[in-house]
């Protein structure tokens, strides 16, 4: 048997974080490096052996070198059948069903999500388990450590397999699957969404831009948008799959979405402007001239779902990550529905989607989703805003700012710092730690400090508790202030700094984001000192 037992060493020096490895695409490219990740991972879940393995990836610069060697390295270590996306792309959404669906015990998609790609840009692995979900922390924390002891990995030397033609071949005792990559996907939503009302409203002349941002959900989009539902063939832009991703950051946000603001801001904006990031989970909604913030998008589509037909029975629970704006919480408690504050990361939604006491979930993060699959999903939410608009027969800026008479309206910003050294971003998160209970109670600008924790998370299904997920600062109902450590950046230290403001005049719900949030902010530096402790005058993004 062609199976060779190569030497390797330790290369993982740090954990992954929050979905995931991630690292700088020269680290990735260092010999034996993904070999060492990957190892580690058949040798913590003997599962996969005898078992189905999904292979994929967001069609970045060194995925088909990374999906070459994952196939090698699991005909080496006895996997019975590996499913890859035909030339090596999957979305993570479209991943996790295709595990869900195939029975798969897990599932490799080689993305560093919104991040740029190329020889200076980001690579990375997310590792799903069987169900779909990535994996939890306590099994990421195995893996890594086994990487720190790892003498010699496995790898299967054979013919390449061809990842651009579908069919099934053999390696030594694997059964290779090549599968085209959307179709299962677009069944999924087919079967969730009312796909006649969508295109009886293109039919009557709606328009809808989607932009793929050269990243993996171009193919995605055209087979459902403009193949399924009918919509003009200038619905869907920059969809072709590029390895640079166009030079672009595809990462849909106000920042890096440049041209697809452009065109919700226009005088002749289409219906619904929409985008997903390089690996297809995230979300940006813009109406015409109205940008709905992720937090908002949540909270709308939970007043709307039932709206669509696989959630007409209503929602069995709801949940956002602890830094999302708590618009949410007021549709749950409306609606008298379970809801849950999770920390930061997909994985922390996965045990309550599986225990069936939750339905939609989100993060601040243009992130949404349901129990549909175990990842968050771009196209669906833009397919849920889509069924939304067609069976209500409402606009955008109808049914915003219907919500906001109703719940009031969360204003929210999210400031980056990047790259900050390590010392810089202690000196902060420890110097704010440090100062917590002395807030509460404090008056600042008559905002008065109801109470100020480090968000502890306790799983109500497993009982396992997260702790350190973010310094919160709650000033009751009405504001908000959460600075926490990222657990994606691949240089330094990123800080984020979440504001969040309840308005609830009905004269003020239609201002000016930065102009209502600007009191808040200035607050934000008196108690973190973020821009004393760094020297950064202002934060490297906003969002
Ligand atoms: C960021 C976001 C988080 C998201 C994660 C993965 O993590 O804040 O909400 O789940 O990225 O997104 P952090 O730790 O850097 O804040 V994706 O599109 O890579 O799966
Ligand atoms: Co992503």
């Amino acid at each position: 048997m062609p199976i060779r037992e190569i030497a390797t060493r330790p290369y993982h020096d740090q954990e992954p974080g929050t979905a995931g490895l991630r690292r700088k695409t020269a680290v990735f490219q260092q010999p034996h490096y993904l070999e060492n990740f990957l190892q580690s991972i058949f040798n913590v879940e003997p599962a996969l052996r005898d078992a189905t393995l999904v292979i994929g990836g967001d069609g970045r610069y060194h995925n088909r070198k990374a999906i070459r060697t994952a196939i090698a390295m699991a005909t080496a270590n006895g996997v019975a059948r590996v499913i890859v996306g035909q030339g090596g792309f999957l979305s993570t959404p479209a991943a996790s069903h295709l595990i869900r669906l195939r029975n798969a015990a897990g599932g490799f998609v080689f993305t560093a999500s919104h991040n740029p790609a190329g020889a200076e840009g980001d690579f990375g692995i997310k590792y799903s388990r069987a169900g779909g979900g990535q994996a939890s922390t306590e099994l990421t924390e195995q893996i890594f450590a086994h990487s720190r002891k790892l003498a010699s990995y496995r790898i299967f030397e054979g013919p390449e397999i061809d990842i651009d033609r579908r069919g099934t071949v053999r390696l030594g005792a694997t059964e290779i699957d090549i599968i085209d990559c959307v179709e299962d996907y677009a069944a999924l939503m087919q079967s969730l969404f009312d796909f006649d009302r969508i295109r009886a409203w293109f039919k009557h002349g709606h328009r809808l831009r989607f932009d793929a941002m050269h990243a993996v959900t171009g193919p995605y989009a055209k087979q459902i948008f403009l193949d399924r539902l009918g919509a003009p063939a200038d619905s869907v832009v920059n969809a072709i799959p590029l390895e640079d991703f166009g030079g672009g950051h595809p990462d849909p946000n106000l920042t890096y979405a440049k041209e697809l603001v452009r065109a919700a801001m226009a005088k002749d904006a289409p219906d619904l402007c929409a985008a997903s990031d390089g690996d297809g989970d995230r979300n940006l909604i813009l109406g015409p001239r109205l940008f709905i913030s992720p937090g908002d998008s949540l909270a709308m589509l939970a007043a709307n779902l039932k709206l669509v037909p696989a959630y007409r029975d209503g929602l069995k629970g709801l949940a956002r990550s602890m830094p999302t704006t708590r618009a949410v919480d007021r549709v749950a408690r409306e609606s008298g529905v379970e809801f849950h504050e999770t920390p930061t990361g997909w994985k922390f939604f996965c045990n309550l989607l599986d225990a069936g006491r939750l339905t939609l979930c989100g993060e601040e993060s243009f992130g949404t989703g349901s129990d549909h699959v175990r990842e968050k999903d771009g196209l669906w939410a833009v397919l849920a805003w889509l069924n939304i608009l067609a069976t209500s027969g409402r606009s955008m800026s109808e049914l915003a700012e219907a919500h906001w008479q109703h719940y009031g309206r969360h204003y929210f910003a999210r400031h980056d710092y990047e790259a900050l050294t390590q010392a810089d971003g202690d000196k902060v998160m420890n110097g704010l730690a440090e100062t917590l209970p002395g807030l509460i109670g404090q008056d600042f600008d008559g905002l008065a400090v109801h109470a100020a924790d480090d968000f502890e998370y306790h799983d109500p299904v497993d009982g396992s508790v997260a702790m350190h997920q973010g310094l919160r600062i709650d000033f009751g109902d009405e504001a908000r202030i959460v600075l926490r450590r990222s657990g994606t950046g691949t240089s330094g230290v990123t800080l984020r700094l979440y504001l969040e403001r309840l308005e609830t005049r009905p004269d003020e719900l239609l201002r000016d984001t930065t102009t209502k949030l600007a009191p808040l902010a200035a607050i934000a530096e008196r108690i973190t000192h973020i821009a004393e402790y760094t020297g950064r005058k202002t934060p490297s993004t906003i969002t």
